[in-house]
C-alpha cells in the first residue's frame, strides 16, 4: 500500500541497485510461452472422441499419459519460428526486454541441453542445426533488446524431482542447465516459477534452496536480474515481486515488482481462446503499472509452427503506436509512482523528476476540469497536452488542482497532460 505523504515523494528511491537499473527504466517487456505444450495448440483429443482443452498445463489438466505426451513432442517442428520477427514484434510494441520459457513445468528444454534428451533438439522434428534461444539472443542483441529466460523449478518429467531423497540429483541437473543457459546465451534476467508448495508431483523446494541458487547464479554473473520465485516470494528473495494476472492497486513498499499478464486467457497457445484484451485496456494496464513503479510483462504464445498469433501482433502494434504517438512513451519509460497526488479516477499519474504525466483515459466534457488531489505541497509551473497546442488552465482548487483543457483528447485510448512541477515552498499559481 502507499505510504503517507511525507514518504511518498521518496518512494522507490531505496531501489537504487545497479543491477536492476535497466529493468526499472524499461518498464515494458514481452513474455513468451513456448514449449512442447505448444504443439497441442490447446487441444488434446481423447480416445472417446471428446476434446480436452488447456494450454501449457494441458499435460496435467487433461491427464495426458507420459508416452502420448512424449510422442506428440517428437512431432514438434516450429519451423516458422522467426527470431527477427519476434524481436520486431516486441520492438514495435515498445517492449524493451523479452523473457522466454526455456523450460516450463513439463520439463522440456527449448535449447540443446546436454543434461538430458527431453529437449527441442533431441526430442522433436525440428531442424537439428537450429537453436531458437541462440537465434533469439542474436536478434535481441541486434535490436538492443534484453533477453531473459523463464525456468520452472517444478518439473513434471524428471523422475528424481518429486522425491526429497532423490531431489538433490535433480537439483544438480537444474544447476547444470542454468549454467548452460548463462554460459551459452548470457541472459540479462532469469525468471523462475514453480517454487510453490504443492503435491502431485510434490515440490521439495525450500527458501534455503532459493538462497543457495541465487548465490550460485550471482557467482556466475553478478548482473543477472532474478525474480522472487527463485525462493518463496519473500521480500528478500530475488530482485523483484511477480504479481500474476493482476496489478497491485498502489506501489509496493520495499519491493520492485512486475505484473505478468496474458493477452487472452492463456499463456501457451490455445487455438480456441479468442478472448483477447482490447488495445485500450492493455495500454491502461501499462499505465497503471508504470504509475505505481511497476513493470508490465505481457505474454505471447507462439503456435505449433512457432508463429505468434496475428491477434497478438495486432494488439501489440497498437500499444506501440500509442507509445510512439506524440512522445507518449515518456509517461512510461523511466517513469514511476507520481507520489505528489492521489491516483485519479480519470486515469493515472506517473512521474519522472520534475515532470508529472497525467494520462487521461476519461477525457472531461468541454469546460470541465480534471481534478488532482495533492498529497503534499507543490506548484504546477506548466501544463500542456502531448500532441496538442491547446491551452490547459491550471487553478488551485481545495485539496489540489483543477486542470481544465480547452480542447478534446488527442486519441481514443489515453491523452497525456504533461505537468512541470516545482516542489519548492512557493505558493502555486495558475498558468496556461
Ligand atoms: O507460466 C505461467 C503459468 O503456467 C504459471 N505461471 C505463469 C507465469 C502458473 N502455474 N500455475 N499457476 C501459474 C497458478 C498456480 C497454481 C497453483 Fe497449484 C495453485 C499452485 C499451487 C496452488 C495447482 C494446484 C498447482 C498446484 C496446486
Amino acid at each position: 500500500t502507499a505510504a503517507g505523504p511525507g514518504t511518498d515523494y521518496a518512494h522507490d528511491d531505496p531501489f537504487t541497485s545497479e543491477r536492476t537499473d535497466w529493468w526499472r527504466q524499461d518498464r515494458f517487456g514481452m513474455f513468451i510461452h513456448f514449449g512442447a505444450y505448444s504443439n497441442w495448440e490447446g487441444e488434446y483429443p481423447r480416445a472417446d472422441g471428446t476434446v480436452c482443452r488447456d494450454a501449457e498445463w494441458i499435460q496435467r489438466s487433461c491427464k495426458i499419459p507420459t508416452d502420448a505426451y512424449e510422442k506428440k513432442a517428437a512431432t514438434f517442428d516450429p519451423a516458422d519460428f522467426d527470431a527477427k520477427a519476434v524481436v520486431k514484434t516486441a520492438k514495435d510494441a515498445g517492449m524493451k526486454y523479452i523473457v522466454i520459457t526455456s523450460k516450463h513445468h513439463e520439463g522440456y528444454a527449448m535449447w540443446p541441453t546436454k543434461v538430458n534428451s527431453w529437449n527441442l533438439r533431441d526430442h522433436s522434428s525440428f531442424d537439428k542445426n537450429r537453436d531458437i534461444l541462440a537465434e533469439l539472443k542474436k536478434a535481441a542483441d541486434d535490436a538492443g533488446i534484453k533477453l531473459g529466460f523463464y525456468y520452472s523449478i517444478w518439473d513434471w518429467h524428471d523422475p528424481d524431482f518429486p522425491d526429497p531423497a532423490t531431489f538433490p540429483k535433480y537439483e544438480k541437473r537444474m544447476y547444470a542447465q542454468l549454467k548452460e543457459l548463462v554460459d551459452s546465451y548470457d541472459p540479462a534476467l532469469l525468471w523462475f516459477d514453480g517454487e510453490w508448495d504443492t503435491e502431485d508431483p510434490h515440490n521439495p523446494w525450500t527458501a534455503r534452496d532459493g538462497e543457495r541458487l541465487e548465490a550460485y547464479l550471482h557467482d556466475l554473473d553478478p548482473d543477472l536480474v532474478v525474480n522472487n520465485r527463485v525462493g518463496k516470494r519473500r521480500v528478500v528473495d530475488g530482485d523483484y515481486g511477480t504479481p500474476e494476472q493482476t496489478i497491485p492497486d498502489a506501489p509496493v513498499d520495499g519491493q520492485l515488482w512486475e505484473s505478468c499478464m496474458t493477452l487472452n486467457g492463456h499463456w501457451g497457445y490455445a487455438r480456441y481462446d479468442q478472448n483477447w484484451k482490447s488495445p485500450g485496456s492493455l495500454v491502461r494496464n501499462l499505465l497503471a503499472t508504470s504509475s505505481r513503479s511497476g513493470n508490465y510483462l505481457l505474454n505471447v504464445g507462439p503456435d505449433s509452427r512457432g508463429g505468434i498469433p496475428r491477434q497478438s501482433v495486432d494488439r501489440l502494434k497498437q500499444m506501440g503506436d500509442w507509445l510512439r504517438a506524440d512522445g507518449q512513451g515518456e509517461a512510461v519509460y523511466g517513469a514511476r509512482y507520481g507520489g505528489l497526488v492521489d491516483e485519479p479516477a480519470w486515469g493515472s499519474v506517473s512521474r519522472k523528476g520534475d515532470v508529472l504525466y497525467a494520462a487521461v483515459t476519461d477525457w472531461p466534457a468541454a469546460g470541465q476540469p480534471l481534478h488532482l488531489k495533492a498529497r503534499t505541497d507543490f506548484k504546477i509551473a506548466h501544463a500542456r497536452v502531448l500532441g496538442s497546442d491547446q491551452e490547459v488552465t491550471v487553478t488551485r482548487s481545495g485539496d489540489g488542482y483543477d486542470l481544465t483543457p480547452s480542447g478534446g483528447p488527442t486519441n481514443d485510448i489515453a491523452t497525456v497532460v504533461r505537468l512541470t512541477v516545482d516542489t519548492g515552498p512557493e505558493t502555486p499559481t495558475s498558468t496556461g
